[in-house]
């Protein structure tokens, strides 16, 4: 099959009948959008948002940036920004998505991606740089230590950080007058667009006091609740895209049939019409934000953790397994759920068994490895507000401090074993992991010693660690 028709402008009408097209005429749109960080969860989720509203309104195509790599902008320049997204479900569908029509590779041609961000046809920029990409310190505003914040700070017209970028756009639209586009985040954290805003008004208040009084009166940063699992990409997809479309594609996505997007709703009257496109535009974000990052995060990063510690590799595979099944059932109604206000309209007990039985769909081979990635800039958010919540209501910690023990085992078997840890602290982890004994006391003391992920606060807390020490020595056994 390697003589298929690629998937490009030309050859997307030829795709197999039942797959989705664009239905809208990709030459009269024009980009409205500047998308930081085109991975696969953008162009599972954002993305097919705006293709939807395409069909309605032309004015919002996107222009993607990646701030590292041209892998993206390689594999999707040639098939003119298309690319095919399947939804992974009892019956899987195929759908190619036309809303990306530029991608830019920031550090090759940075005045293209100003120009971009000032242009005045740009109204929003969204952004998924996963947690590690705000900047932030484990306080919760800007670090100003950050490498790549430092060097913004430096050199603030040559910005190589989505803060640096983020400012430097908005500075030269208040040169010319330009209002400041909606900066809407889409990773998982916790007021994920109150931080973004405090980041770079501190960031702006550094180079230009105006601007950063400019940006703190009119800068539109809504929280934002986003969710779909979204497993890499595979050869396994690759051939299954071929197969059902007839095209070949280099870097297809796919995703769960499911897909969420919760918007806080200020981003006034000339936002795009979202609402018309299945999100959920709210005063009530954080009460959505706070139960999925708790109950479907949290629980996805102590599956990850203790299911390879275990020996699985999918989330399926560790659902399956009647141990941890009871582990996250546990966590989620006893630990995790009191800690939440449920927003308007949403039952917390059926959200949560909808979140395992999402888990436990086996058209869905989600690896474990993934979701174990980054842990140092994910447990933060995932687990240590309901622990730190639970423990200034008095309640019981022992559960909650099981991801955290099973992080530590999971870095010190992949130091063990010689294979790559995947986190911006990963030179740290190693030799924190490569000094470890096996005893629990000695060994905890050195992980919660890493202050970026562990306030001193808590990481001197007795009760805290003597649960994180428990947990620890008995995952040891098990
Ligand atoms: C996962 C998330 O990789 C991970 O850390 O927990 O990507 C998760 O699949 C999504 O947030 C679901 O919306």
């Amino acid at each position: 099959m390697s003589n298929a028709l690629r998937l490009r402008a030309t050859s997307c009408a030829a795709a197999l009948p039942g797959v989705t097209q664009p239905a809208y005429d990709r030459d009269r749109i024009t980009v409205g959008v500047v998308h930081l960080g085109p991975g696969a969860f953008h162009r599972a989720h954002q993305a097919f948002y705006f293709d939807q509203l395409l069909a309605k309104d032309p004015r919002w195509a996107i222009c993607a940036v990646s701030l590292k790599s041209p892998g993206v902008r390689d594999a999707l320049e040639p098939q003119d920004g298309l690319y095919t997204l399947a939804q992974l479900d009892e019956e899987t569908t195929f759908r190619i998505i036309g809303s990306i029509v530029e991608v830019l590779v920031a550090p090759e041609d940075p005045p293209a991606v100003f120009a971009r961000l000032a242009a005045p046809m740009t109204r929003m920029v969204t952004l998924t740089v996963t947690e590690k990409g705000y900047c932030l310190s484990s306080e919760g505003g800007l670090d100003e230590s950050h490498p790549d914040i430092v060097h913004d700070l430096a050199h603030p017209r040559e910005p190589i950080s989505a803060i640096g970028y983020l400012v430097e756009g908005l500075r030269r639209r208040f040169l010319v007058g330009l209002p400041p586009y909606a900066v809407v985040a889409c990773d998982n954290l916790a007021d994920n667009g109150w931080r973004l805003k405090a980041a770079v008004t501190a960031f702006a208040s550094k180079i230009d006091p105006e601007l950063a009084a400019w940006i703190e009166a009119e800068g539109r940063f809504p929280r934002t609740m986003v969710d779909s699992i979204t497993p890499a990409t595979d050869d396994a997809l690759r051939d299954r895209v071929l197969t059902a479309t007839g095209l070949s594609d280099a870097w297809p996505i796919q995703r769960e049939a499911f897909t969420q997007w919760v918007i806080e709703d200020v981003l006034g009257p000339d936002a795009p019409d979202l609402a018309g496109v299945g999100v959920t535009l709210t005063d009530d974000v954080r009460g959505f934000e706070r139960a999925k990052l708790r109950l479907l995060n949290g629980v996805h990063s102590t599956l990850a953790y203790t299911g390879i510690l275990r020996g699985h590799e999918t989330v399926f595979e560790a659902v399956s397994d009647p141990v941890l099944a009871k582990l996250a059932h546990d966590l989620m109604v006893e630990d995790i759920t009191p800690t939440l206000t449920a927003p308007r309209g949403l039952d917390l007990q059926a959200y949560g068994e909808a979140i395992l039985k999402r888990f436990r769909n086996p058209e869905i081979r989600h690896l474990l490895a993934q979701i174990a990635w980054d842990g140092s800039q994910k447990l933060p958010f995932r687990i240590l507000g309901t622990l730190r919540e639970a423990l200034e209501a008095g309640r019981p910690i022992e559960r909650l401090a099981v991801p955290l023990a099973a992080w530590m085992r999971f870095v010190r078997l992949r130091v063990s074993t010689g294979e790559k840890i995947v986190d911006p602290l990963a030179d740290t982890l190693v030799s924190v992991a490569a000094a470890c004994t096996g005893v629990a006391k000695t060994d905890v003391s050195a992980f919660l010693a890493l202050g970026s992920v562990f306030p001193a606060a808590l990481a001197t807390n007795p009760i805290f660690v003597s649960a994180v020490e428990k947990a620890y020595a008995e995952l040891g056994e098990s």
